[in-house]
């Protein structure tokens, strides 16, 4: 666990903002509403068991059967996916209550279900990865049936798809929200060095690496620190440079980084991006930009991490000219976060675009080719920055138009594109970008009390490392959190 002074920054104690003291008394007032709410869902926790024991017996059954005769089953929603999208859909769709026990189902081969937002916590050694995960079958309902296997092919002709035991789904409406996944084997070189503990190399992006983030900031004495983020589509376009913000506020209190005279620091700060910008928002790309100079870190534009050989990073120049070639940087800590993609059962789909995103709709999450498909989150076509605070928004509008489409109405709910980015700036500060369609700024706290959300702020910190794991797990992942709507019931 990290160094006691990270949790409690110098100040956090004698000097609040006041801004930061009506944030944090606002968030106050929304948890003894959760206490009081709390009570009443508990007496009616009681009773909804008392109904739920009387349904049990009418409860559709299911033939069992071996391996060598698959099985084909049906149900009225098949949501393909268990994470932060597959678990908020699924339970909402219940808690509507037209469902029996066993109408909705729901597909994920992995045992365990993972806090993503919470690993760059990880990295600056403010949390532990297990801290940050349930087992998957612990957070699902056990009147939705979950089929705990890797999905083979989704056939949206037939309204039905295939797992990997060969046993077959039918559906009337299909969500397809299985995120996306990390290519590791992108960068040459990367998957050898992230296993060799000798090698300074790391990524908050993988439950199997983040915990080796935090070690290697600890370790480096002096030399080159480079951060990396690549070009192309990833989850959380903050997080890259949200983890380098933390390592170099560690640095700067071991007295190995002077923001002020960084060419006479042991420690030298370089971001490389495969972007031309800090940030894809120009509201707050300008703020970071702002820290990026002020604080001394070398900017490295267009600078796309292709290969690792030992101490040397090999960047190709993303979006330049090609005659500019690679350019290579020797390290002696290195933050990697490798390229993303949709997954082969998805981009290999009838269901997918080009880019093998599912294709839908930006404002109703549906399938532009199949009026009962829809999606969401970081597998969906939705052009907006994948996030979970992004789930919030987009779980709402899918099953409130899922529901719609089922009774014969029109899905008239729209989605407006927001996202949210709590970006750690330094251990105590957090800047809490949020934005829609076209990077457009759509701040909470902007409009509720006035305030520029593009300044970091303590209570955003708070926020980020205490407040949203803990309404993820009690509240989102069960379908009664909405984000900056707040509680739904
Ligand atoms: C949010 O609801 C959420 O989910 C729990 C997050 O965690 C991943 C977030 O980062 C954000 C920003 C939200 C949005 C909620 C508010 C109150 C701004």
């Amino acid at each position: 666990m990290g160094n006691k002074t990270h949790r409690r920054p110098p100040g956090a104690t004698c000097r609040k903002p006041p801004t930061d003291l009506v944030i944090l008394s606002l968030l106050t007032m929304l948890l003894a509403q959760t206490t009081s709410m709390l009570a009443a869902r508990t007496a009616a926790a009681c009773s909804a068991t008392g109904i739920a024991a009387l349904a049990v017996p009418i409860a559709r059954k299911f033939a069992t059967v071996s391996a060598a005769n698959p099985a084909s089953r049906s149900h009225k929603v098949v949501v393909v996916g268990g994470g932060s999208a597959g678990l908020s859909i699924s339970h909402q769709l219940l808690l509507h209550g037209k469902f029996r026990p066993d109408d909705i189902a729901i597909v994920d081969p992995t045992e365990w279900h993972h806090y993503q937002p919470g690993w760059t916590l990880v990295g600056g050694g403010l949390k532990t990865r297990e801290q940050l995960r349930q087992p998957l079958k612990s957070l699902i309902d056990p009147k939705l049936k979950f089929y705990n296997e890797q999905v083979a092919t989704l056939s949206p002709d037939e309204d039905s798809i295939t797992l990997a035991n060969g046993d077959k789904l039918s559906y009337e409406h299909l969500v397809v929200v299985p995120g996306i996944k990390i290519d590791y084997s992108s960068i040459k070189g990367l998957p050898e060095a992230l296993a060799d503990p000798d090698a300074p190399v790391s990524s908050i992006y993988g439950y199997d690496t983040c915990a080796k983030v935090f070690d290697t900031v600890k370790k480096l004495q002096n030399g080159n620190a480079i951060f990396t983020q690549p070009a192309g589509v990833i989850k959380c376009a903050g997080a890259p440079q949200k983890i380098m913000w933390l390592a170099l506020d560690h640095w700067k209190r071991a007295g190995l980084y002077n923001p002020r005279n960084p060419a006479s620091s042991p420690i030298n700060i370089s971001f490389a991006t495969g972007l031309p910008v800090m940030f894809g928002v120009p509201k707050y790309s300008a703020a970071l930009e702002k820290l990026r100079q002020e604080r001394g870190v070398e900017g490295l534009f267009q600078h796309d991490l292709v290969a690792i050989d030992g101490n040397k990073a090999t960047f190709a120049r993303a979006g330049g000219d090609p005659a500019a070639g690679q350019v290579t940087r020797e390290f002696d800590f290195l933050h990697v976060v490798p390229k993303m993609g949709p997954q082969d059962f998805v981009k290999n789909s009838k269901v997918a675009n080009e880019a093998g995103y599912v294709a839908v709709a930006d404002a109703t999450t549906r399938s532009t080719k199949y009026p009962n498909v829809w999606s969401a989150g970081d597998a969906s076509s939705l052009p907006t920055s994948k996030t979970a605070a992004a789930i919030t928004a987009q779980a709402p509008v899918l099953v409130g138009n899922l529901l719609r489409s089922m009774e014969g109405k029109k899905p008239e709910l729209e989605y407006d594109g927001y996202t949210s980015c709590p970006l750690t700036t330094e251990y105590g500060k957090v800047l809490l970008a949020e934005f829609k369609y076209a990077g457009v700024p759509k701040e909470t706290f902007g409009s509720l009390l006035g305030l520029d959300q593009a300044v970091p702020r303590r209570a955003f910190y708070y926020m980020k490392r205490d407040f949203f794991p803990w309404v993820y797990f009690k509240y989102m992942v069960k379908g009664t959190w909405a984000g900056p709507k707040g509680w739904t019931r």
